[in-house]
């Protein structure tokens, strides 16, 4: 029902992102993207870039007097980091762990992959993030509340999470990682010093939560459809994402089925999430809850064995500008991604049109399985 497309380099001088198949009626508040915007900037352990670049936006379509018409929403944002990439240096030496290698390859970039770099930077994300979240609006207007917070920097863990949107956003805006409780910064903090100190990078685990989400979302009669693919599929098509989890679908692998099923406590509320509000890939009325893993940032002031792909030398990969960890701001990304995924699975169940139709669709929906609830 949704589809989302970017366009636009790192260092270019415009992103654009454009959002089809939004339907009429939601209330469009430049306000709300810019808080996005900032968050995803934010965070302690950006590179310098993050100082200057403001993502400056503007709405190119999609909008008339405040809120979404149907038609494609998008965004512009001008780059302040902008260069002439007429001009930019030939680059021919690839880093480890970035697209340099395998891309120059794929495109035929081997006596130059600038192209490579300023495609497949993260930067992209922020016309996504812009543009994905009208889909985070979308859902608060029929009472969905999404929340993206940091769950470990490098192996520095939250134990557990609160069972509430409100105290989570509140101790996350305390928190320079985003964590969702008290108490996990200092130690952060202390081990990003030293990963700075050393010229080393971390990744680690975020986390999103969807709140008040209704059951009998996505489907399970083909695999395309079940919601867990669905999700997979937009997080793990995040920068460094290396894995994707939904509820405690690590750490279950390792018991006994006995241990971890999700026992209907009062009709079909639950006595445990295991599952993470999924099970056959359909909502079952559950906090949903999605983990992505980050690997560590690529870029080492240490830098590492490589070679020119042209002389065919040996040679070290260049360091070049970077930031140190980026998990609270992935969480911010995905918070916007796992909106979308859910957004789309409301407009295919309720109609597509219209905010009050949906309204209408979804407030009949949910009196017909009420008994269950
Ligand atoms: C990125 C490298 C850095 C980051 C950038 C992503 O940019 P630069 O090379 O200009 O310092 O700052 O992230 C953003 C600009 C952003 O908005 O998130 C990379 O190689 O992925």
């Amino acid at each position: 029902m949704l589809r989302v497309l970017t366009a636009g380099e790192s260092h270019g001088k415009y992103l654009v992102g454009i959002l089809e198949g939004l339907p009429a009626g939601i209330e469009i508040d430049k306000e709300f993207i810019r808080q996005y915007l900032k968050r995803r900037r934010g965070g302690y352990g950006r590179g310098r870039r993050m100082n200057f670049e403001a993502d400056e936006f503007e709405i190119a379509g999609g909008v008339i007097k405040g809120k979404t018409t149907g038609a494609p929403f998008s965004v512009i944002i001008k780059n302040s980091g902008a260069r002439d990439l007429e001009r930019e240096p030939a680059k021919t030496v690839p880093r480890p762990g970035h697209t340099d290698f395998a891309g120059a390859l794929k495109y035929g970039f081997t006596d130059d992959f600038v192209p490579v770099i300023e495609r497949s930077s993260a930067r992209e994300t922020a016309v996504r993030t812009a543009v994905l979240s009208v889909t985070v609006k979308f859902l608060k207007l029929l009472g969905i509340e999404v929340v993206g917070f940091s769950r470990a920097i490098g192996n520095v863990k939250v134990e557990s999470v609160p069972d509430d949107p409100t105290v989570i956003i509140k101790n996350r805006e305390h928190s320079i990682f985003y964590f969702p409780v008290p108490g996990y910064d200092e130690r952060a903090k202390a081990l990003v010093d030293r990963m700075q100190e050393t010229g080393d990078t971390l990744g680690g685990i975020f986390e999103v939560r969807m709140f008040n989400i209704p059951p009998g979302l996505g489907s399970y009669v083909d695999p395309t459809r079940r919601l867990d693919a669905r999700l997979a599929a937009v997080i793990m098509g995040l920068n460094a994402v290396k894995a994707v989890e939904i509820g405690d679908g690590i750490e279950v692998a390792k018991k006994p089925g006995s241990e971890v099923q999700d026992e209907f406590a009062c009709r079909g509320k639950r006595k445990s999430n295991f599952a993470g509000g999924l099970e056959g890939g359909v909502t079952n009325g559950e906090t949903l809850i999605v983990r992505g893993y980050l690997k560590p940032i690529s870029t080492l002031r240490n830098r590492k064995k490589s070679f020119d792909l042209v002389t065919l030398e040996e040679k070290l990969a260049p360091y070049i500008r970077s930031d140190t960890v980026v998990v609270p701001a992935a969480s911010v990304i995905a918070e916007t991604l796992v909106a979308y995924v859910i957004a789309d699975a409301i407009l295919e169940k309720f109609g597509a049109d219209s905010v009050n139709d949906i309204k209408t669709a979804l407030k009949s929906y949910l009196k017909r399985i009420g008994k269950y609830f």
